[in-house]
Order: structure tokens, then C-alpha cells, then sequence
């Protein structure tokens, strides 16, 4: 039996319990017991991070610090997170049950992050602009928004805390964390690297609980500047409101129902396990995960064979061994929902032709587990083919030729994501241009770099994370303008152009 573990959450450089003293506990979605005690914070809790994290901003050894000094804080940090990878990722497999070859490979790339955005830091420019004025200089600075908050979920809790704590802690911001109430112990394990590389106290809060009692509040709390959130479309859509009183600036990332479209010209093998990978992976809980295949209908029989005879093969089991490929769903309501989409889909007239229902212990599943389901004969304007699922369940639709892949892969709501299958570069730059997608990948799914910008196109969200265009989310620019001349001139008269 693993040790039962019991939190403090990190506040102003202090490991401190919720004042309430209340306590929630985590559960391990493999098993269904808990295995953790965290701190249910709330809104005093939040109070409390946001003021040490707004004094850590507006002075002291943060404020002061140079910005080359903020890169190797940034870049210490990558280095404890690349020592303590193993740790943390088996912290996050017992939070959410993903597979451990998966968290294992996120928390050795996590260090990336850390040191792309420390070397950022100190290369954050402002301009010398040629004013049209006279006997004037201006110049401008690039600073630091302030106080972030940072609410993310629970599918990749530490990668997606990366993809924002990161470039903010560059920027010379300071950050109030609120990770999902179902994962909240890999962010505590975290905090204590974040101790340790040295980071003065208030630079990093974190308040666990659930999104009424923490997030709301860290979201309208007036010393809160930015929001960064990930997570379901109808949360952002609140959080976006509810930041909005504060004119406060926001960027979100909200999922997808990204087509992953095969052309008859590709490379069957290829396309059939980018097909799974798109969906499959992870147990189908990430945000780009390719749940509309959209299948040219000249290989539509063989491509399904194919596919159907692969995905079969699957191994459900425990998250925590190497062998496993499908993992239990993370959450007990999101295990209800993917039955429930399951059941529309049957209703709706899809033809399931795998899986499509929970997967018993003579499976390999355990306590939340949904078997790999595809269903064939979907039509685009089915629920199954518009809502997001965020399970492994698969919808295959036909299409004739490349105008009518567009029109299908675009008739949706998202823009997150999209995969093309094809050996024709023509074909690949035509569909890349008119796929309407924040990431088009071209026979390949799921590749996701540091550097490069990640961010959805109509409802998946607003703004970029990653690259060096994130950065921009944490910066606001002042313009500043020295009258190099004599006198003020007219006190009575705005100096224009031309004029000194
Ligand atoms: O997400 P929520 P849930 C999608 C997926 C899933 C659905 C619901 O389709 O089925 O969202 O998942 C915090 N103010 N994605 O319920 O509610 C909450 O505590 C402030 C897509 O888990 O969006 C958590 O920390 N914060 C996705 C975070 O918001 C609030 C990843 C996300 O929770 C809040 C996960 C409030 N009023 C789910 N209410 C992706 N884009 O990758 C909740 N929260």
C-alpha cells in the first residue's frame, strides 16, 4: 500500500494548511481510493496568495532583480525538474491516471520549457522609436502585467502550468497557481523544486480547491491582472465574464473536436497509427486529440480494417505499468460523461464498430475505465461529431475530395487542432492554409514543442502559449518620451508633429 500523503499548499514562501483548516482528499483513479489529503482553500486563502504575490511584484528582490538573473532562477528550476522527473511523474500517475510512459516523457520535457523562457528573459526588448517629433526621445519598456493567475486542469497538470508559469516568471510577472481539485499533489511536489531553486518568497502561490471556492475568487480578486486558464469550454466561458468586470486580460485554452484527416495518397500504416495516437493516446483527455477522423471514402473499407484491427489490440490496465496503452479516465463525472456520449452516439444512428461501453477487470480495466470505442457512418452534424467528448471514443466520417474535407473539418465550433494524411506536398500546403486550426500537423499527430505557438482559432480559446509569442501574454508596453528640447512649449496647445 503507497504512504497516504498529506499536503500544506505554498503561500508568501510558506507551506501553510487552508485557514478554515478544511482538507479534500485525491483519489487514484486506477484504484478508486485516496491517497492524498490536500488543503481546500478558499476565498481568504486566495486573499492572502494574491496580496503576497502583488508585494512580491510592486517591490523587493523580484522587482529588483535583473532579468538575466530571473533566466538562471528560470533555468535552476529546469534543472531540479529534469533530476526530479521520475517523482513527479509518478505523483501525476496517481492523480490522474494517465500512463506513466506518457507522464514520464512530459516531465522529462518539462525542463524545456523552463530553460527556452530563462533564456527569453533577458532578450524581453523595447524600442527606440524615430518620432516625428522634434527635440524628442522615445523609447519604450516592456514590462511585466503583474499578478497572474493560473488555473489549469487535470489531464497534463504540471505541462500545462509550464506552458504559463514559464513565460510569466520571464516576463518578471508573479503567479497565484489553482490546479484542478482532482490533481493537485504533482503542483504541491513542484512547489517544493520551486522552494529550492531559490525564488523569493510570494514570486509563486499556490491555492488548491475546487473552482467555485478558489478559482472564482483568484479569477475577481481586483489584484489579479491576467488570467491564464485551461480547461472546458463553459468554466472559460465564466471565466472570461467574470474577468471581464475586471477588464482584466485573459487568454484560454479550451479543447477541441479536431478532424485528423486521411487522404487515399498516404501511407496506410502511418496514417492508421496516427489515427490512434490522435485519439487513443492518453485515453483520449487532451484537448488536440483527433476525435473527428475524417477517412477519403476510395479507402474507406480498407483504412477501417485496418484501423479497427490495431485499435483491438490496445491494452487496458494499470496506468503505472510500461506495458499498459489505454489508462482508466481521470475523473468520476468526466467517466460518466464519455458513457453518456457513447449512449448519443448509438441513439443518433452511428454504427460502433469497436468497443462502446466501460471495460471490466477481465479487460485490464479497473475502477473508470471505457474500452476504446470508434464508430463508423457518422454524419458532421451529429452531437458526437460536434461536442467534446475528452474520452477515447473516435467518430469516422467520409468525405469525397479536398473541398469537402475542408468544408467538414472546418463545420465545427473548435480550432485547435487538425492532421492531414497525405503524400502530395500540394495537397499538405493547400489543406494547412485553409484548415481553420491554431496547429495543422501533416503526417504526424500530437507533436507539441515549446517552441512552437499553440493556441486555438474560433471557440478553442483566445492567445498563444509556447514560442516565443507566449511571452507577449505577460508584457504591456509603456511608451516613454523625453523632451530633449527647451522649454515645454505652448502649455495650452497638444505638441504635434512637426511642431516643438
Ligand atoms: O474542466 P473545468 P472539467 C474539457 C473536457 C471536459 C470538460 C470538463 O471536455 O469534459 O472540459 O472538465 C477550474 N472559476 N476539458 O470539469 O471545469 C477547475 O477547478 C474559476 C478540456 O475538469 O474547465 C479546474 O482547475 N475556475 C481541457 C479548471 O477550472 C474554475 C482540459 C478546469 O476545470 C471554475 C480539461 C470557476 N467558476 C477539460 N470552475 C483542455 N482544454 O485541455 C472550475 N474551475
Amino acid at each position: 500500500m503507497p504512504e497516504f500523503k498529506e499536503y500544506k499548499t505554498f503561500i508568501g514562501g510558506e507551506w501553510v494548511a487552508a485557514q478554515s483548516g478544511e482538507t479534500f482528499e485525491s483519489e487514484d483513479p486506477y484504484t478508486g481510493e485516496p491517497w492524498a489529503l490536500i488543503p481546500r482553500c478558499g476565498a481568504d486563502d486566495v486573499d492572502r496568495a494574491v496580496r503576497a504575490a502583488y508585494d512580491a511584484w510592486d517591490a523587493g528582490p523580484w522587482a529588483d532583480m535583473t532579468a538575466t538573473a530571473r533566466g538562471r532562477l528560470l533555468r535552476k528550476l529546469g534543472d531540479l525538474i529534469a533530476e526530479n522527473a521520475e517523482h513527479l511523474a509518478e505523483i501525476e500517475v496517481r492523480d490522474n491516471g494517465k500512463l506513466i510512459s506518457e507522464m514520464l516523457a512530459q516531465c522529462k520535457y518539462l525542463p524545456e520549457w523552463y530553460y527556452f523562457y530563462g533564456g527569453l528573459a533577458d532578450k524581453i526588448e523595447g524600442s527606440v522609436i524615430a518620432s516625428d517629433k522634434p527635440d524628442t526621445f522615445n523609447y519604450t519598456l516592456r514590462e511585466p502585467v503583474g499578478v497572474c493567475a493560473m488555473i489549469t486542469p487535470w489531464n497534463s497538470p504540471l505541462l500545462l502550468v509550464g506552458w504559463k508559469l514559464a513565460p510569466a516568471l520571464a516576463a518578471g510577472c508573479t503567479c497565484v497557481l489553482k490546479p484542478s481539485e482532482f490533481t493537485s499533489a504533482s503542483l504541491l511536489e513542484f512547489m517544493k523544486l520551486v522552494e529550492e531553486a531559490g525564488f523569493p518568497p510570494g514570486v509563486v502561490n499556490v491555492v488548491t480547491g475546487t473552482g467555485r471556492e478558489a478559482g472564482e475568487p483568484l479569477v475577481t480578486h481586483p489584484g489579479v491582472a491576467k488570467v491564464a486558464f485551461t480547461g472546458g469550454g463553459s468554466t472559460g466561458r465564466q471565466v472570461y465574464e467574470q474577468a471581464a468586470q475586471g477588464l482584466k486580460k485573459v487568454s484560454l485554452e479550451l479543447g477541441g473536436k479536431s478532424p485528423n484527416i486521411v487522404f487515399d495518397d498516404c501511407v496506410l500504416e502511418d496514417a492508421v497509427n496516427g489515427a490512434i495516437s490522435g485519439i487513443f493516446a492518453a485515453t483520449g483527455q487532451t484537448c488536440i486529440a483527433g476525435s473527428r477522423l475524417l477517412v477519403q471514402e476510395t479507402i474507406h473499407d480498407e483504412f477501417m480494417e485496418r484501423l479497427v484491427e490495431v485499435a483491438s489490440t490496445a491494452r487496458m490496465g494499470d496506468p503505472k505499468r510500461a506495458e499498459t496503452q489505454v489508462g482508466p479516465v481521470t475523473t468520476p463525472p468526466q467517466y460518466e460523461k464519455v458513457l453518456e456520449y457513447i449512449d448519443i452516439a448509438k441513439n443518433e444512428g452511428a454504427t460502433c464498430v469497436l468497443g462502446g461501453g466501460p471495460a471490466g477487470a477481465d479487460e485490464g480495466g479497473g475502477k473508470y475505465f471505457v474500452k476504446p470505442t470508434i464508430f463508423d457512418n457518422v454524419k458532421n452534424d451529429m452531437r458526437i461529431a460536434q461536442e467534446e467528448v475528452f474520452g477515447p471514443v473516435l467518430s469516422v466520417i467520409t468525405f469525397k475530395d479536398e473541398e469537402d474535407a475542408i468544408r467538414i473539418g472546418n463545420d465545427v465550433v473548435y480550432g485547435l487542432a487538425a492532421g492531414v494524411w497525405t503524400q502530395s506536398l500540394n495537397r499538405a500546403t493547400v489543406m494547412a492554409k485553409r484548415l481553420r486550426a491554431g496547429t495543422v500537423w501533416v503526417n504526424t499527430y500530437r507533436a507539441v514543442s515549446v517552441t512552437a505557438p499553440f493556441g486555438g482559432y474560433k471557440q478553442s480559446g483566445i492567445g498563444r502559449e509556447n514560442g516565443q509569442e507566449a511571452i507577449e501574454q505577460y508584457l504591456q508596453t509603456k511608451s516613454v518620451m523625453i523632451n530633449t528640447g527647451a522649454g515645454a512649449g505652448n502649455p495650452f496647445v497638444m505638441k504635434v508633429a512637426g511642431s516643438s
